[in-house]
């Protein structure tokens, strides 16, 4: 038998189902207001305590270690799906618990779109390939993406590589503690729109990091949220021309008052990888 209270109750509305709302309802009683309250976890977790940026910085460190793995054992001849499966069971190996999403690897025209799924083709030389991954550990999440060549690259594709490096180094000087996830948004789209490839990046610049791969806060046009210290985000521009190839470059970091700490330490000039 419940005990019947009265008062305000929040309640998580982003994933409790109607059938479960029916059920809290007949519960709680005719004397309880239930309020919507999805927001307010989320908003908590937003800023991180000690414990949970060591776990965060564990599961960067080993993003690091995953990418010097792709580096050794080369990604030319060797099918999309076979490197995502070997980094997954490589991660494992070494202490993650799960990658922190369906690792990406895309090459060629494929890296054109930005949540491609690896497939069962092989990777051709004189190509870009984009690798974006995670490793889960402690039950917390890190993100990273490089894009390697494959060889000789058109001119082309060696702009866009330094465009959105730029962009990404840019908009990451942007951060610290009070700076809108719009306005560091800004720093890397002006940057890539004053190149003439602002249709060419179609997603927001950063997302944050934690239990969950997307969580608060972000950095997109729309996000008005000041950053606070202690938040952890994703800075990850990227330009996408179709049916020709795709650049993205991520690092991981924690916003503090006075700029941004980087998580992730895999080199960011392009590096060309063989057979
Ligand atoms: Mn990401």
């Amino acid at each position: 038998m419940v005990e019947r209270v009265s008062g305000r109750v929040g309640f998580e509305d982003q994933h409790l189902t109607v059938r479960q709302y029916k059920r809290l309802r007949e519960l709680v009683g005719d004397q309880v207001e239930l309020v919507p309250a999805g927001g307010l976890v989320e908003d908590l977790r937003a800023v991180k305590e000690p414990g949970e940026l060591q776990s965060i910085r564990e599961a960067a460190d080993l993003a690091d270690d995953m990418y010097e793995y792709i580096q050794s054992r080369g990604l030319v001849g060797r099918t999309e799906r076979e490197v995502a499966l070997d980094v997954e069971r490589e991660m494992r190996e070494r202490g993650a618990e799960d990658p922190s999403f369906p690792s990406i690897v895309a090459s060629g025209a494929h890296g054109a779109l930005p949540h491609a799924d690896p497939r069962d083709e092989r990777i051709a030389a004189n190509t870009l390939v984009i690798v974006d991954m995670g490793c889960r550990v402690d039950g917390y999440c890190s993100d990273c993406t490089r894009t390697f060549a494959t060889g000789d690259l058109e001119d082309e594709a060696i702009e866009v590589y330094e465009l959105v490096l730029a962009a990404q180094q840019e908009s990451l000087a942007a951060i610290h503690a009070g700076v809108e996830g719009r306005e560091v948004d800004a720093v890397a789209r002006n940057l890539i729109d004053a190149a003439g490839h602002g249709e060419h990046f179609g997603h927001g610049l950063g997302h944050g990091v934690g239990l969950e791969i997307h969580e608060a806060p972000r950095l997109a046009q729309t996000a008005e949220a000041a950053l606070t210290s202690g938040n952890v985000v994703t800075v990850e521009p990227g330009v996408y021309l179709p049916g020709a190839f795709g650049v993205r470059i991520e690092d991981l970091v924690i916003v503090r008052d006075d700029g941004a700490e980087v998580l992730s330490h895999f080199p960011k000039p392009l590096i060309t990888l063989g057979a």
